[in-house]
């Protein structure tokens, strides 16, 4: 079929895509390649009012009924007025959102359990962690091999996804005060699954209509996605792959390589990339290669999954979620291996323009024209290697001409939480305390968690990247995960070096420790790390007996998924304050956003925000944290340090 040319419009290009003159989307386009570019200039239309502010509904056939707030006669034709409706559809986000993580929290669980029976060809690589999380669990591990205490681990850890009763293990590793507050108010959640099921019956036609009520669920449902699946994910896949200790890599599209076999790991789960990466290194396949003209394999990441193998291998990350069709349009990817979520469909007809093979390998996740080889943790290894063999075949079709642009970066990653712990507090004595008193002087003026998505709505990437340089300007330590953490990546701020652009205090303590001003702790689920930390200041003691005492704050600058919005929820409703970028899902309702953005705020001593101008969404997070500084009596007066244009252009 004849390809149809659409002239290359370049979109506000973040220098993210190029080198020099040659933009990788701009030459690609000449050659007929679509990508999101294309497709944004093709609707030629603004998105939906109603469906942006969330008072659109179409849960039954009378409807859809779109609404407009304040108008008496702009109700659905159930009588359902725009609160009800904003409120339900957040509730269904929140839901889609944790359910991603569940089910993600879900396939670990399964994989450590038939791992752990010798059923799946990995190894428990972090005992002392397995013993830690056992122990949570009321496993007795004295005398037991790991083995042992991993089966019964797994097993109990899977019975909390059924569970209809009681609240979740996890729950118990909040602050004691926050979980009085929860069970105070009833949020605990009861079971990983319950919560998802009850939510969706409750915003069902005709069901739950008071907004109050309907955000109490969607609050145990966060809370059973944060302190439940995604935290079980998190330590889990820690206990059977490692955890993270401080690595340098390099991401960005130069991490592809022009000699070597290209194979790109996309999605959110990290067992296709752990059978990968050991299969990698068979000499069999090395040989295969060069048999082939290349001088080996390279495994590349994107989005989360290139996120999980960043942090514990170091394999570098090609590309983040905007990025995922540029990756494929350098014309050098011989085969991109997805598993679930964040994918873009349009991903197949990029493939289709080159030699790339697009597999997808979870039966949740398939895609029209991409070959599917289903992933199955008992025969990983044989799957890895046959995905792999596929590719170096491939590698023989390769086009003469590539794009890849010479454009890579160092990072420093792997900040888990246990990291902290070590690098702050030394290697004899694991401690928070360092950082708890630098705090407390000022050194370090707060912490913020930068997270979440990038989009192709916005200049992705330096939207994110100036929400961080104005907070470390200020002395204020970031935590990243997610897409925002690839953005800091691309700009440098992962490197120890970055520390020059930090504040006095931050960039004292940043050169003592030889640490970023601003440290990537994983993926998605990997949030659960930020709770953790953020649990671990309070139980150091000197900054309040809660998390919303802490001066802390988070943002999501360039949001996009559901799961962004289960994770703002789940931290909302764990005391902290969180400002989303460019907009909120239900400003179409006063009274639901008002509850959102203020009142929650007395219940649960955290609020959300939004701010679409990446200056003054760090504005609003500093003074956040001056607010709790002030609170706790520790607050000096400083001037607020705005991060010009000669700053900028410094870097
Ligand atoms: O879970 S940050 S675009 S890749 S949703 Fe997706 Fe957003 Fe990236 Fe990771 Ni998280
Ligand atoms: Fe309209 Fe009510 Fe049906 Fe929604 S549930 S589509 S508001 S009639």
């Amino acid at each position: 079929m004849p390809r149809k040319i659409i002239p290359f419009t370049k979109p506000e290009c973040p220098g993210i895509f190029c080198e020099g003159s040659t933009c990788v989307l701009e030459e690609a386009a000449k050659d007929g390649v679509r990508t999101y570019v294309q497709r944004m200039e093709d609707r030629a239309i603004q998105p939906c009012l109603f469906g942006q502010g969330g008072t659109c509904c179409r849960n039954c056939s009378m409807g859809p009924c779109m609404m407009i707030d304040n108008v008496p006669e702009s109700i659905g034709i159930c009588g359902a007025t725009p609160a009800t409706v904003a409120a339900r559809n957040f509730l269904r986000m929140v839901a889609a959102g944790s359910s991603a993580h569940m089910d993600h929290g879900r396939e670990t669980a399964l994989t450590f359990l038939a791992a752990a029976k010798g059923e799946a060809p990995f190894e428990i690589k972090d005992e002392k962690k397995l013993h830690f999380i056992a122990e949570l669990y009321k496993i007795k591990t004295e005398g037991r091999s790991k083995e042992d205490i991993a089966i019964e681990l797994g097993a109990k850890v899977l019975a909390e996804f059924g569970q209809q009763e009681g609240t979740l293990v996890m729950n118990s590793r909040a602050p004691v005060k926050r979980q009085a507050l929860w069970k105070k108010l009833g949020v605990m959640p009861r079971g990983v699954d319950r919560e998802v099921v009850e939510l969706m019956h409750r915003t069902h036609m005709g069901t739950d209509q008071d907004y109050h009520n309907l955000i109490f669920q969607a609050t145990r449902c966060a809370l059973a996605d944060g302190w439940g699946a995604s935290m079980i994910a998190t330590e889990l896949q820690d206990i059977l792959f490692g955890t993270p200790v401080p690595l340098r890599t390099v991401v960005n599209l130069g991490a592809l390589s022009e000699d070597h076999v290209n194979i790109v790991i996309h999605g959110h789960e990290p067992q296709v990339p752990e059978a990968m990466a050991i299969v990698a290194q068979d000499p069999e396949i090395a040989a295969a290669a060069q048999a082939v003209g290349a001088k080996g394999i390279n495994l590349a990441g994107v989005c989360c999954t290139g996120n999980e193998i960043l942090m514990r291998h170091g394999i570098p990350i090609a590309g983040s979620f905007v990025q995922q069709e540029v990756v494929l349009a350098t014309g050098a990817v011989e085969a991109m291996v997805v598993d679930v979520q964040c994918i873009m469909q349009g991903l197949a007809n990029v493939a289709k323009c080159f030699h790339t093979q697009l597999i997808t390998s979870s039966p949740r996740a398939m895609i029209e024209g991409a070959t599917h080889v289903e992933f199955d943790h008992h025969r990983a290894l044989d799957i890895a290697k046959g995905i792999i063999l596929r590719a170096i075949e491939n590698f023989k079709r390769r086009p003469k001409k590539t794009r890849i642009p010479d454009r890579k970066m160092d990072v420093v990653a792997g900040f888990s939480h246990e990291t902290i712990n070590h690098m702050l507090g030394g290697a004899f004595r694991a401690s928070y305390r360092p950082l708890n008193d630098n705090i407390i002087n000022g050194r370090i003026r707060g912490v913020g968690a930068v997270v979440g998505c990038d989009s192709c709505r916005v200049e992705s990437g330096k939207v994110h990247t100036t929400v961080v340089k104005e907070l470390i300007a200020n002395n204020v330590l970031v935590l990243v995960t997610g897409c925002a953490a690839t953005a800091c990546g691309r700009e440098g701020l992962l490197r120890p070096e970055a520390a020059e652009l930090a504040g006095p205090g931050l960039r004292e303590v940043c050169e003592t420790v030889g640490m970023p001003p601003v440290l990537h702790m994983g993926s998605c689920v990997d949030n659960s790390r930020i709770l953790i930390a953020a649990t671990e200041i309070v139980r150091e003691g000197g900054l309040g007996d809660d998390i919303s005492q802490i001066p802390g704050a988070g943002c999501a600058p360039e949001w996009m998924s559901e799961k962004a919005v289960a994770i703002g929820h789940y931290c909302v409703t764990s005391g902290f304050y969180v400002v989303f970028g460019r907009t909120f899902p239900t400003t179409g309702s006063k009274d639901v956003t008002e509850y959102l953005f203020k009142d929650i705020e007395q219940e649960y001593g955290g609020k959300w925000a939004v701010e679409e101008d990446p200056t003054k969404m760090a504005q609003m997070m500093i003074q956040a944290i001056d607010k709790k500084r002030e609170a706790l009596g520790i607050q000096e007066k400083k001037e607020r340090v705005l991060f010009d244009m000669a700053m900028r252009r410094e870097l």
